[in-house]
């Protein structure tokens, strides 16, 4: 049982079939986050331009589906224009439900820091509409670092938002999941945590390239917490941490997806389990055309090891 795509071109909430990577072929689709809710599993995604020299980016993307076959287009639900704060690099996010409402987490540039920040939309369904949800960043302090944000609703209801880039940050979020209480905390990446210690060192030291990069994927499986993120600088391979507390320490353990020429020098995932299969997505530069400006959404379903650590996942075009 495999993917799909070949989502037609007129394609707005319209289901179409096929059976292979990339999962969409109409249209460069980035850093895939799935979202089972309900029957479906929604993927929210970023979206390269055709022909772009750079990850100058507009507006997020939406598909769905129910059989991991037939997927649909929900075309654009969100954009840079959603964010009056926002004017350009609409990078990667992550949607998540709360009490019958869906908050997109984004990132893009802010035009009051001249930086990255971390914003927040709010709609009543999956699909939305969504709509910014404080009409101001969640988080802009005039730092590059403020991409890729994660987040995850702990057991004991607790809301965490992860991200950055080359350094991790988190908050604690309220119950309403548009503001946070305390302050924003950072990560710190040590060998045993990591692989790799801070940036001076990284680039000081080789032996050191095996490191968090960016693009973190929080979760949590049988009391455990893991911190999946792409790795190793350019080009980028995807590893993980485990924690027993959100807070850490956070332990190394090792390569999920291994470097492999996918046409993308970066990679960037997210993980769901969805009607009893556990499924790995991630991007590549393969759809034609495509490249490291060019990506497309890519999905494996895999098994966890018996031990709950991850398998060795190779990228595939099935
Ligand atoms: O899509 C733009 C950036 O490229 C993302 O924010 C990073 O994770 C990398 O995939």
């Amino acid at each position: 049982m495999k993917k799909s795509l070949l989502i037609s071109a007129l394609a707005m909430a319209t289901t179409v079939a096929g059976a292979q990577n990339p999962i969409v072929q109409t249209r460069y689709t980035a850093d895939p986050a799935p979202m089972v809710s309900g029957d479906r599993l929604y993927l929210y995604t970023s979206h390269d331009e055709a022909g772009a020299d750079f990850f100058w980016m507009y507006n997020w993307r939406l598909y769905s589906t129910s059989d991991m076959v037939n997927w649909t287009d929900h075309g654009m639900p969100l954009s840079l224009d959603t964010f009056s704060w926002a004017d350009d690099r609409a990078w990667a996010a992550q949607c998540i439900e709360r009490d019958g409402k869906y908050y997109w987490y984004i990132c893009a540039h802010s035009k009051l820091t001249n930086a990255m920040a971390i914003g927040v939309a709010v709609g009543d369904s999956p699909t939305g509409p969504f709509r910014d949800a404080i009409g101001k960043p969640l988080v802009d302090n005039g730092t590059w670092d403020n991409i890729d944000p994660t987040v995850m609703i702990d057991d004991d209801s607790q809301a965490w938002v992860f991200w950055g880039n080359p350094n991790i940050y988190y908050i604690r979020l309220n119950r309403d999941m548009i503001s946070y209480s305390g302050k924003v905390e950072k990560v710190e990446q040590t060998v045993e945590g990591f692989g790799a210690p801070d940036m001076k060192l990284r680039k000081k030291d080789v032996k050191y390239k095996d490191c968090y990069t960016e693009g973190p994927w929080l979760m949590k499986r049988d009391k455990l917490y893991y911190l999946l993120y792409a790795a190793g600088g350019v080009p980028e391979h995807i590893a993980y941490s485990t924690a027993k507390k959100p807070t850490g320490p956070w332990k190394y353990r090792g390569e999920i997806m291994p470097l492999s020429k996918t046409g993308s020098f970066t990679n960037h995932c997210g993980v769901a389990d969805f009607k009893g299969h556990s499924y790995f997505f991630y991007h590549t530069g393969k759809l034609p055309g495509g490249g490291g400006f060019g990506r497309s959404a890519a999905v494996e379903e895999f098994k966890y090891n018996p031990d709950g650590t991850f398998p060795i996942i190779n990228p595939t075009d099935e």
